[in-house]
């Protein structure tokens, strides 16, 4: 057994199987560095073949996994069985092993050691998790080509550190992007979008962005706005963004193959579409526009030249793009629609029908992996030129993300693109965002979102969250409000649904479910200067803004915890999921009391002083309600009536002898935060011996503040209340 190994840090080390292909998921130039041989791995036993490689690792009882980023099961990853297999599958039900990403970053930790996993290897291979066996971690990659990174930094969130390290400092998106988005397939003309930024006005519902989903286009066809649909495009982007609104359109990666369309042209002339095994013809597969090619994002020429192509809608005002369908998502290929076809007719002309036949050949037509492999990319430095499509199928997003940013940077060097794509690998967190995919309206995909939130912080996706109430599917009154509720702590807070679904958006329910979204929305600006400032904060410190209690608390009664989290610094969340439920058991862990704050308006009328362990929380539909802990406080913002915007800001702390608790605040839109253009301030709030509070301010940063005001609402352990003002 051959394995190279090199040590990237004290705590992290390499071991190179074979030639890996170069994935572009870590940001050194791994190719540098100096490699010794060993015999020998670290934790795991290893057998290998020719042409596979299995990886095992003996589990004790205690041990969980945490991470693995887009996939389904709790927050601790044990007891299932993982595909890295980037998947168009719009079913994400328990069984799943496959999402639109991989992300094959995992620590395995108890109370004695942790171990962080990074497996670069751009293709299919399994994990089981202690599936098949309970105690056994088997890593199964059918190459030899492959690169293991094994973290042994003291914790979990130095081992998350190490990994970002490696792999990039997590997005940081606009800031505009942490208010409310409105979605809908479809909102297909400017009379539509027009009603839907009425409608929320007169609801009272602020909203920062509505989304565009494919009938925008002419005919399907990326990169052109029907004009029947928008007359003057650039115009009406203008009069939206007046009114605090952003535009997000959607971009496919299929060309629809169609005579004088000039994407279509061009990537024809220039080679720029994948190719089937003859390395001339190009690769062609039905989607949304029928049938179509594709961009062969593995190259720089065509990253560049799709990068590009964003320009029609930058220039006409757009600031945030949505690439979907990049898997890339297969509805059938020509081939095998024919295939079907002949045996349908030939069960015609001999009226035999065998109904199960039929069923599957066309039912099984869509996201086929031998699909996969009669599309190739173009590669220098392979045999033939050109290299297989399943050989590295986990990187067609991940490209595609690179090429919309890398265009974007050179178009507007220090503006920060607002991106979300569906399919990514390890790596695209520097790059973008990316939200859950299509959900259904179910109750169990209100708590994967909460789970999942959590395994994608873990793997550096800091900026995400899942289509809030759900995409397929009617929505319940009940399940509507309560996933509304508590997407007010997701950072991507986007509601959105599918074609021929309940009306979704928050006016669309009756007044007393519409009240209280609303609430639910003004409270989320409300803790926008919170959520912004831990954003920045995590991003800044390479540790993921939502945390596992368990990273900090290994009682077993934490460990066991599937569905509360910390959010940022200062904040513990735990949402009700559950039909028919008047609140629920909430574990307040690491041993200190908390401040239980309910938040029925924009005042602090109703919290309480809760001491550790477990607490059983009512919770109703009509509040907003989360825990502080101790010694912490959070901004929040005094709103005025457009239940978005402020001057104050009011700081809600929870303090029992020495607190702290910060504000951040940038231009929300460029880099120049890097250079030092921002304002924090840090404030220690000291009880003295006569229950008195002192308050103390660090300033840092150049910039000057928008926010002079700042109200202190300090409540300590005995649940007195002091109110105390400071002005810069
Ligand atoms: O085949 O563009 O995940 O958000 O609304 C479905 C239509 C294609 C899938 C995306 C979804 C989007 C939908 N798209």
């Amino acid at each position: 057994m051959k394995i190279k190994t090199s040590r990237i840090s004290p705590s992290t080390q390499l071991f190179r199987f074979g030639k890996p292909y170069k994935t572009e998921a870590v940001i050194l130039n791994t190719n540098d560095l100096s490699f010794t041989e060993t015999e020998k791995l670290p934790l795991f036993k290893c057998e290998k073949t020719a042409e596979s490689c299995k990886l095992t690792y003996t589990m004790n009882k205690e041990q969980c996994i945490f991470g693995l980023g887009e996939s389904v099961g709790g927050i601790n990853k044990r007891s299932h069985i993982y595909r890295m297999w980037n998947s168009d599958d719009p079913c994400h039900t328990e069984e799943k092993a496959s999402l639109y990403g991989s992300h094959p970053f995992f620590i395995i930790s108890d109370e004695n050691e942790k171990i962080g996993v990074f497996i670069d290897y751009p293709t299919d291979f399994q994990i089981d998790a202690g599936f098949t066996r309970y105690n056994v971690l088997s890593i199964e990659i059918p190459s030899e080509n492959f690169d293991l990174y094994i973290f042994a930094a003291g914790n979990e969130l130095q081992i998350i550190r190490e990994y970002l390290k490696l792999t990039g400092t997590p997005y940081l998106p606009p800031k505009w992007a942490f208010g409310f988005q409105q979605s809908r397939w479809s909102y297909p003309d400017e009379k539509t979008v027009t009603q839907v930024a009425d409608n929320m006005a007169a609801a009272g519902i602020p909203c920062d962005a509505i989304y565009i989903d494919i009938d925008y286009m002419d005919n399907y066809k990326v990169f052109t706005i029907d004009e029947k649909k928008f007359p003057d495009f650039k115009k009406f982007t203008a009069k939206m963004k007046e009114r605090g609104i952003r535009l997000i359109p959607i971009i496919d990666p299929g060309v629809r193959i169609e005579k004088g369309y000039s994407v279509y042209e061009d990537g024809v002339k220039n080679n720029y579409f994948c190719k089937e095994a003859d390395g001339k013809t190009d690769f062609t597969a039905a989607v949304w526009p029928g049938l179509v090619h594709f961009p062969d994002f593995l190259t720089d020429q065509v990253r560049s030249w799709w990068g590009k192509l964003y320009r029609l809608l930058w220039n006409n005002g757009i600031d945030g793009i949505w690439n979907d369908m990049n898997e890339p998502a297969i509805f059938y290929t020509p081939r095998k629609l024919d295939a079907a076809k002949k045996k349908i007719t030939e069960q015609a002309i001999n009226n035999s029908w065998d109904f199960f036949e039929i069923r599957d050949s066309l039912n099984s037509l869509a996201n086929r992996r031998d699909d996969y492999s009669e599309m190739y990319h173009f590669a220098e430095d392979e045999k033939n030129g050109s290299i297989n499509h399943k050989n590295l199928h986990n990187l067609y997003g991940f490209n595609m993300t690179r090429a919309t940013v890398d265009e974007f940077k050179k178009d507007f060097p220090n503006k920060r693109i607002f991106l979300l794509t569906r399919s990514s690998y390890a790596g695209a967190h520097r790059m973008a965002a990316i939200w859950m995919g299509d959900n259904q309206s179910w109750w169990e995909h209100l708590l994967l979102h909460i789970q999942m939130l959590i395994s994608l912080n873990i793997c550096g996706f800091f900026y995400t969250g899942a289509d809030v109430c759900g995409f397929s599917g009617n929505v319940s009154n009940e399940l509507a409000l309560r996933w509304m509720q508590f997407a007010v702590f997701s950072p991507l807070f986007r509601n959105h649904a599918a074609l021929g679904t309940r009306n979704q958006e928050p006016y669309n329910f009756d007044d007393k479910t519409t009240n209280r979204m609303r609430h639910f929305i003004r409270t989320r600006y409300k803790l926008l200067p919170y959520m912004y400032t831990e954003f920045v904060h995590a991003v800044k410190n390479l540790a993921p803004l939502c945390t596992p209690t368990a990273f900090y608390d290994k009682s077993p009664q934490s460990l066991e915890c599937q569905d509360e989290f910390y959010l940022g610094r200062s904040l513990l969340i735990a949402p009700v999921h559950q039909p028919n439920a008047q609140g629920r058991i909430v574990y307040l862990a690491e041993n200190h009391p908390y401040l239980h704050v309910r938040l029925y308006n924009n005042e602090l009328e109703d919290f309480a002083v809760i001491q550790p362990g477990n607490f059983y929380m009512k919770y109703s539909t009509d509040e907003v309600a989360f825990f502080i802990k101790e010694n912490c406080g959070i901004p929040t913002g005094i709103i005025e009536n457009d239940g978005k915007t402020f001057n104050t800001i009011e700081i809600i702390a929870f303090v029992s002898s020495i607190g702290t608790a910060s504000y951040y605040e940038d231009d929300g839109e460029t880099n120049d935060y890097m250079q030092g253009n921002f304002f924090q301030i840090d404030f220690t709030i000291k009880k003295d011996e006569n229950n008195s509070f002192l308050i103390q301010a660090d300033k840092h940063g150049n910039k000057l503040p928008d926010i002079k005001n700042f109200n202190f609402v300090i409540i300590d352990e005995s649940g007195s209340i002091v109110r105390l003002a400071f002005a810069l």
